[in-house]
């Protein structure tokens, strides 16, 4: 940092503490109609609606020898990936197709083969077309058998290598962006949220189902753990010197938490939805029978946590806000929240327009920690952000990301410090890639893919975090960029 005058305290980490990348099957592979791969909801939903497609992306079904040679040279020692289901099974349903399978053995052997260990995510939103087709997607109750059984495929053909899987990747952004605003596939849309709250009960029976068979017929032998990835904000409320009003923005912050985290981590590690959910949404929230409670409790060996951005948050009172992700107060799954997400001005933004906040994510890792204490602990499965880098020039020298990263970094550190149980850290992302709606416009890899030639090249932010692998420690300078907590 250039703060003026600032000290540079190094902090250390422990040293078994994990630290990798991350990346997603749909957002990198490519190669879409080959191997025997299926359609997924992604194939269908970006040709349809957004101004680009996975049909290549980082083309790293035929690259991954090179990606994990160049994940070696840069000293990385972790990857977190997931599995395409539909290249296991094309429709869903069924036996594995060898060739799929084939291509996860090549991938995890050449990993292990360079020093690198595996985590496996079995769903980053790419779901088999004929499900959708079919049962309506996460809205069919029949998709839940259907996830088991894949399940079951990944860990018979995988689970001798693969020892830390994550059943789910942000079930929120399946459940809120795929069936309540239509932003992701399928684009389904729900103005009362019923569809949102439905997709994710589904979610979670699932989850809960496939970490079922993982303990009962694979983790005696396997010695594995699985866990489960959710993503959150963090949601810091307004201050306000009417002590009435200000004790409204703080139950509305934490209703927003409960709304983001709670909502999915509730049911695993307590054993049902927060109470304030079930108020406030009625039949809407689908229940869990007893057994299914049961099933739920304790299935998740660690929690998987994904972490970009903090907002203000006041409680929406009469009127009908807008907050300034352009989410409405009333109505559904955000006006359930009656929360109104408000930014600072003077906090730095990334490319994607979030702010940067590192002490808010000190703040969320201390909640998780307090509210859930998971046994086998946090792991950051990602964080990181977009910057606009238009050429190779401007993306090699991506400072930004350099002070982004360490800034997180060392707000974790400082959670740590306070007793929060964090295990891992992953940069999102290796590469730059498909970044869903928005296609190859957002890039948030720490190399640089250059999509005409497929070129890597390393970014500065690729040795910042080689040299924090390698020293197990980042340095702490104050950022004049970005405010920390005393100063806001
Ligand atoms: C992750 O999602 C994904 O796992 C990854 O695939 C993706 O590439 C990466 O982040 C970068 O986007 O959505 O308007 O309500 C992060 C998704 C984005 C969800 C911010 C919560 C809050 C504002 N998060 N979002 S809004």
């Amino acid at each position: 940092g250039d703060g003026a005058g600032s000290e540079v305290t190094t902090l250390k980490f422990p040293a078994d503490f994990v630290w990798g990348t991350a990346t997603a099957s749909y957002q990198i592979e490519g190669a879409w109609d080959e191997g025997g791969r299926g359609l997924s909801i992604w194939d269908t939903f970006s040709r349809a609606s957004c101004p680009d497609t996975g049909d290549v992306a980082c083309d790293h079904f035929h690259r991954y020898q090179e990606d994990v040679k160049l994940m070696q040279s840069l000293g990385l020692k972790n990857y977190r990936f997931s599995i395409s289901w539909p290249r296991i099974q094309p429709t869903g349903r069924g036996p594995a197709n060898a060739e799929g399978v084939a291509f996860y053995h090549a991938l995890i052997d050449c990993l292990l083969a360079h020093g690198i260990t595996p985590l496996v995510t079995l769903y980053h939103w790419d779901l088999p077309q004929a499900l959708e087709t079919e049962h309506g997607g996460w809205l069919g109750r029949e998709v839940v058998p259907a996830f088991e059984e894949y399940a079951r495929l990944c860990f018979a053909a995988f689970g001798d290598r693969v020892k830390t899987w994550l059943t789910f990747n942000e079930p929120w952004c399946t459940c809120v962006l795929g069936y309540g605003t239509g932003e992701h596939a399928p684009g389904a849309t729900s103005a009362d949220g019923a569809k949102v709250y439905l997709s994710g009960h589904h979610c979670l029976l699932a989850h809960a189902a496939a970490v079922d068979v993982y303990r009962r017929e694979f983790q005696p032998a396997q010695r594995g753990a699985i866990g489960i990835t959710l993503n959150a904000n963090w949601n810091e409320p307004l201050a306000h010197s009417d002590v009435a009003i200000a004790a409204n923005h703080r139950d509305a912050a934490e209703r927003m938490t409960l709304w983001a985290l709670g909502w999915f981590a509730d049911p695993i590690w307590k054993g049902d939805y927060p109470e304030e959910m079930r108020a406030r949404c009625g039949p809407r929230l689908p229940s869990f029978t007893e057994e299914e409670k049961v099933l739920l409790k304790g299935s998740s060996d660690f929690l998987g946590l994904n972490h970009y951005s903090s907002d203000f948050v006041q409680d929406s009172g009469d009127g009908d806000f807008i907050s300034h992700w352009g989410k409405p107060s009333k109505g559904g799954y955000f006006g359930d929240q009656h929360g109104t997400a408000l930014t600072h001005p003077a906090w730095a933004r990334t490319d994607m327009g979030w702010s940067v906040v590192p002490w808010g994510f000190e703040k969320l890792l201390l909640w998780c920690q307090r509210r859930y204490s998971p046994a086998g602990g946090i792991y950051v499965t990602e964080n990181g952000c977009a910057v606009a880098e238009p050429t190779k020039e401007a993306a090699i020298k991506d400072d930004f990301r350099v002070a982004f990263l360490n800034g997180y970094v060392a707000a974790m550190h400082q959670a740590m410090e306070q007793g929060a149980d964090v295990r891992g850290y992953f940069a999102w992302s290796f590469l730059d890639n498909f970044e869903w709606s928005l296609g190859y416009s957002k890039r948030f890899g720490i190399v640089r893919v250059d999509y005409d030639t497929q070129e890597r090249t390393p970014k500065a932010s690729a040795r910042w975090l080689s040299s924090v692998v390698a020293s197990n420690a980042v340095q702490l300078a104050r950022d004049a960029r970005f405010m920390d907590a005393a100063t806001m």
